[in-house]
């Protein structure tokens, strides 16, 4: 199946400050931008996954045998983990924070190899197995880049209230200057990288439905993302981090 609907160069979707150190170039071949910023590396492909297989993508993330998944009101469930999702083990984990225990403000699953666990915000993740749709997905980014992931954190923001707050993705299992790949679905929302030395230095970057962002080099050392609240977004957006996590 063709992973894209057309050929033509699309624009960046975003502006690049006009400053020493940043510059963009389209990849025909990759069909998306190479985007070089001061210590760090993008790739953006707008519509890396057609929109066929970014909407099948939707659905078996959310096929369960309790609900019409399309018509489902998901922040209505206080107990994600008693549905019985046919593809994804979804869970809501909670952090503490001055002794009180507080729910991520999104769901969250963690798939890969065996023995690759993934610690952050305190939170421990055993892997669920590979499944088919997953490892699609992984494969076609695989083949793509020449890189290699043995895991995936998946993220379900069910709306606009739902956020991720500002980090980076330097957890030493990650190694020192990780490749990760960012797949998105459903709703579009801004993913924003700020320097971490210099924090109104920022590139707000809109990810859509199919859209794939890759992050590399010194990114992660030197640069935080977040995905802010967006009061007007309504739906049910789905990141998918592809990482390579050493054991
Ligand atoms: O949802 C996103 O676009 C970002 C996800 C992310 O940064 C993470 O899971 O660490």
């Amino acid at each position: 199946m063709d992973l894209f609907d057309n050929s033509d160069e699309l624009s960046l979707p975003f502006r690049l400050p006009e400053q020493n150190g940043y510059k963009s170039n389209w990849s025909e071949e990759l069909r998306g931008y190479h985007i070089v910023i001061p210590n760090g590396h993008l790739f953006y492909s707008e519509r890396f996954f057609s929109k066929k297989i970014s909407d099948r993508c939707l659905e078996y993330f959310q096929e369960n045998s309790n609900f019409d998944w399309q018509n489902a009101n998901w922040k209505d469930i206080s107990d994600i983990e008693s549905i019985d999702f046919r593809n994804i083990h979804w869970k809501q984990d909670s952090i503490n924070l001055y002794g009180k225990k507080l729910p991520l403000p999104r769901l969250t699953s963690w798939y890969g190899d065996k023995g690759r666990d993934y610690t952050y915000s305190s939170i421990t993740s055993r892997p669920n197995d590979w499944n088919d749709g997953l490892l699609y997905l992984k494969r076609e980014i695989e083949r793509c880049f020449g890189a290699q992931f043995n895991s995936v954190l998946l993220n379900w923001y069910r709306d606009g209230e739902d956020y991720l707050n500002w980090h980076s993705d330097d957890e030493k299992e990650l190694g020192r200057n990780p490749t990760i790949a960012s797949a998105n679905f459903g709703e579009t929302r801004d993913f924003v990288v700020r320097r971490k030395d210099e924090k109104d230095q920022k590139l707000i970057i809109p990810l859509k439905h199919g859209t794939l962002l890759v992050m590399s080099g010194e990114l992660q050392q030197f640069w935080e993302h977040s995905v802010p609240k967006r009061k007007k977004v309504s739906g049910s957006r789905f990141n998918l981090t592809f990482r390579n996590i050493g054991i």
